[in-house]
């Protein structure tokens, strides 16, 4: 029966190795299945950081479920009648496995302080010297996204403000600052082809910044569980050039006045 056992653990080391295998060939199983689109300047450093991480524990999960196949079908209780002796530990073993994950721990928290430093730290600002205005203010509220654009003054919360629902519009190869915002409850607003992942605390006004390197049409996710309706909290992020950009913002504050105008109308 032990050897029933061994070869049961041996399968997760070898399927956790297969998933990950049939989901990066292309053309496979799951045809590339893995980190989406990258259109960020800044997403080749975080990606790097990921496959640094997913190599350094995949390495340690692999001989770890080798070790334990092998412990398990070496002694198995069937082949060895002779009863098992307990120690009371090794301090030198305790003191390795302490100070070897702990070493590892702290490189990788070195080692990505700068990407953290360059993408996070260091807001953006204009060729004055002053910080940058947020293009527009993202509020995540159950269920939707909320997108309201600053307008010609850089101000948001003003009359010159554009409303849209869902759909963010962005100018391509542009450092674009969002202010980010909760209505509610905690939201996470994610652009996974950006590599933006951000909590929305109610309360909190934050700020994200990046710059897109090629236009399409991407997802806008929420990836915090916020109630019944979180699956359909998706928008979408359209990143287009310059021009298309300025005609889309123009066209979308020309309906805006006319149905508000509309509005006052019916009043
Ligand atoms: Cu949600």
């Amino acid at each position: 029966m032990g050897r029933f056992w061994s070869l049961l653990f041996l399968l997760v080391p070898v399927l956790g190795v297969a998933v990950f295998v049939f989901a990066v060939v292309p053309g496979g199983v799951f045809d590339n299945h893995w980190l989406p689109e990258d259109i960020s300047q800044h997403g080749k450093v975080i990606d790097d950081l990921f496959m640094f991480i997913l190599y350094l524990t995949g390495v340690i999960f692999i001989v770890t479920g080798a070790l334990m196949f092998w412990f398990c079908w070496k002694y198995d209780a069937e082949k060895n009648p002779e009863p098992v002796k307990f120690t009371h530990g090794s301090h030198t073993l305790e003191i390795v496995w302490s100070i070897l994950p702990a070493a590892v721990l702290l490189f990788i928290a070195v080692f990505q302080m700068d990407a953290w430093a360059d993408n996070k730290m260091v807001y953006p600002t204009k060729e004055d010297g002053s910080k940058k205005p947020p293009l527009a203010l993202v509020t995540g509220r159950q269920f939707e996204w909320r997108i309201q654009y600053a307008g010609p003054d850089e101000v948001i919360g003003t009359e010159d403000d554009l409303h849209v629902v869902n759909d963010l519009h962005l100018p391509v190869n542009d450092e674009v600052v969002l202010r980010v915002q909760s209505a509610d409850v905690l939201h996470s607003f994610f652009l996974p082809n950006v590599r933006i992942k951000h909590d929305l605390v109610p309360g909190m006004q934050q700020h994200v910044w990046f710059q897109t390197k090629k236009t399409g049409l991407y997802d806008i996710v929420c990836a915090e569980l916020c109630g019944w309706g979180h699956y359909k909290m998706r928008g979408r992020l359209i990143v287009e050039s310059e021009e298309d950009f300025e005609a889309w913002y123009a066209n979308a504050v020309q309906e805006q006045t006319r149905t508000s105008h509309n509005v006052e109308s019916d009043n």
